[in-house]
Order: structure tokens, then sequence, then C-alpha cells
């Protein structure tokens, strides 16, 4: 397989500065490394959030985003193991972690202090040859649609996850707040195929359409609700049992901790700029409600989310544009606009 010198990738040098579709190097992965022709990448808001810099963690610069890559290991370091020239891999948030903390070592390698972040801290998948660390990349079966997977690299994932720290029991309500973005469109499906009861909430006709074709039972409008949150305390018949929060609104977070239900589970996801959650304590005593982040996954959740797609259970609501088109992307998901998740096709 011959690599090429130089390749496409679209590239900034500023935190909001121009994103410059350019010819860059091609990566020379390091011994632990592999490289992998990236095909197709999802853009998550967090993309967004890291070109920006909004966040209290300094990016790289020059950086080359994107973390939910799907692409063919064309290259790898003299010490990977496992892995085959030919194999489809995925690029994830996680790109490595030290394997040796107290938090690695019980399998929580997205807090590792020292954690690698593709798209953040390493270049990630908005290039059609990226380097990820072995050991964490995602394992993607053959056969399997790049381009239909990419959105699980990180989206599924994160909100598979996010589901088993609500710690559920079947039949029971999870209200998804962001349910007609990319994040919530997965998490409505994951919580389906976990057996559980799917409220979503978002703004406007169209995203209701969507998040009930995907198979929530009830859509709430915070565009047009008099009271989103008495209105899911009367659906759920006393709130749900668990709250997924992939908004990208302070005001929704704090709400969701009103409406859960006694006894339920907030589990913080989205990550607004600068936000805070707010929950009142005397409420939140007497219900006993518990408020819990949740970050990515595991490479455990990881194999587990990805098996839930390849068996035919999650289907990613995916709109395909070029690499060169990912500024009108960041415009769209600035504004709200996008219903489910784009995927960017590197070669154009
Ligand atoms: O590991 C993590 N915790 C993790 C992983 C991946 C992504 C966290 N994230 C974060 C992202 O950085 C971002 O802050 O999750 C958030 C959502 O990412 P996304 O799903 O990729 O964003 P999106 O596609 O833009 O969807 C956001 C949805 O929220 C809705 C929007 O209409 C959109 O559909 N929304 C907003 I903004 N305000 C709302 C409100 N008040 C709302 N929905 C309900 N109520
Ligand atoms: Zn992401």
């Amino acid at each position: 397989m011959s690599i090429p010198k130089t390749q496409k990738a679209v590239i900034f040098e500023t935190n909001g500065g121009p994103l410059k579709y350019a010819d860059i190097q091609v990566p020379k992965p390091k011994a632990n490394e592999l490289l992998i022709n990236v095909k197709y990448s999802g853009v998550c808001h967090t993309d967004l959030h890291a070109w920006k810099g909004d966040w209290p963690l300094a990016t790289k610069l020059p950086l080359v985003g994107g973390h939910e890559g799907a692409g063919v290991v064309v290259g790898m370091g003299e010490n990977v193991v496992g892995w085959e020239i030919g194999d489809y891999a995925g690029i994830k948030w996680l790109n490595g972690s030290c394997l040796s903390c107290e938090f690695c070592n019980t399998s929580n390698e997205s807090n590792c202090a020292d954690a690698d972040l593709s798209g953040y801290t390493h270049d990630g998948s908005f290039q059609q040859y990226a380097t990820a660390d072995a050991v964490q990349a995602a394992r993607i079966p053959k056969g399997v649609d790049l381009a239909q997977v990419a959105p699980i690299l990180c989206a599924g994932i994160t909100v598979y996850k996010a589901l088993k720290t609500a710690n559920l029991a079947a039949g029971q309500w999870v209200a998804i707040s962001g349910a007609g973005g990319g994040l919530g469109s997965l998490a409505i499906q994951y919580a389906k195929a976990m057996g559980y009861r799917v409220l979503g909430i978002d703004g406007g006709e169209e995203k209701g359409e969507f998040v009930k074709s995907l198979g929530a039972e009830y859509y709430v409008d915070f565009t047009k609700s008099k009271d989103v949150a008495k209105e899911i305390i009367k659906v759920t018949n006393g709130g749900p049992h668990g709250v997924i929060n992939v908004s990208v609104s302070e005001a929704a977070i704090s709400q969701s901790c009103q409406y859960v239900r006694s006894l339920g589970t907030v589990v913080l996801v989205g990550l607004p700029a600068g936000a805070k959650v707010t929950a009142p304590v005397f409420e939140s005593v007497v219900k006993s409600i518990s408020i819990r982040g949740s970050y990515v996954g595991n490479r455990a959740d990881t194999a587990e989310a990805i098996d839930f797609f390849t068996r035919g259970l999650i289907k990613c609501p995916i709109k395909i544009a070029g690499l060169s088109e990912l500024p009108k992307i960041y415009e769209l998901m600035e504004q709200g606009k996008i219903i489910g998740r784009y995927v960017v096709d590197t070669s154009k």
C-alpha cells in the first residue's frame, strides 16, 4: 500500500481562526501507533468547542480536529501487536492514556490526567491519514459501512456509557434532553435497545418528527411547551427515572434536576461553555436524586457500543458532506439546525 507524503486536511492555527482546507504532511506513526487512512469522520459538537477554544482546557495549535474517524489501517509503529494492515479501525476522542495510573488501572482511562485527545491534543480525523494509539483505537468489524459507523465512535460510545451511568431498569423512563442532535439521536436508540421508555426533548416540529421516528414515545418541544418540567412530570407519571443531558444548554441541564423522579439520576454529558448546574438543595435531598457526570467510555464500552450497531439495533441518521464543507457544518451546528449527525467524506 503506497502512502502519500501529503494529504488533504482541515486545519486551524488559532482558536476561532480560519478553518483551512489545505495540503499537509501525512503523520508518521509512533512506536505504539497505527496510521489510519480515514475514510469518513463524524462531526461532533465537541469539534466546534475545540475550534472555538471555549473550554477551560487548551487545545494543541495548529490543530486538525475530528474524533469520530472510521478507516483502514495502512501502517503501524514497531511495538504494535494485534493489528494487521487492512483492518478497519476507529479514531475515538480518547486517543491514548498512560495505562498505569489509578484510573487507567481500573479501566477508567478517560479520567486519566494524561489522556491524549483526538482532535484536541492530538491531530484528529479531519484529515485523510491520522495516527491513533493501537491500544485505544476502536476495532471495527470488516464489512461494516464506514460512513454509518463513524458517529458510534464518539456519540454512540458516549450515550451508551451515559445510559449505563443512569443505572435504569427495563421499563423505566429516560428523558433525553437534546434528543434531535448527534448524541441525542443515538441515545434514543440505545435507550430503546436497552429496554427503557424514551421521552425526547428538543426544539421545533421537524426535530419532533425525527425524535419520534427513532423510537421516542413522547416529544417535548422546549420552544413551545408552556412548562417543560410540568409536562414531563405529567407524561412520565412522576418524572423520568433518568435524564441524559446532551443539549448544549445550561438552563436545560438545571431544569432536569427539577423534573427527574425521586431517587432518579441526572446524567451530565453536554458541555456548554462556562455552565454551572444549579439544583435546589431542599428538593434534591428530599427526592434523593443523583447528579453524575459521564465522559465518553472505556474500551469495553466501545466494543459493546459497536456491537449494538453491528447487530442492527442502532441506525446512524447521517448526512454526508465533503471534508472541505466543514466550516458550513459548524455554522449549522452553532445555529442548532442539524438533525442527527453530519459525516464528512475525506476524499472530497
Ligand atoms: O463525553 C462526553 N461527556 C461528551 C462526548 C461527546 C460530546 C460530551 N459531548 C458534548 C458536546 O461537546 C456538546 O456540548 O455533548 C454536547 C452535544 O453534542 P452533539 O450531540 O454533538 O451536539 P448537537 O448535535 O449540536 O446536539 C445538541 C442538541 O441540543 C439541542 C439542540 O437543538 C440540538 O439538537 N438543544 C439545545 I442547543 N438547547 C436545548 C434545550 N434547551 C436543546 N434541547 C432541549 N432543550
Ligand atoms: Zn464527540
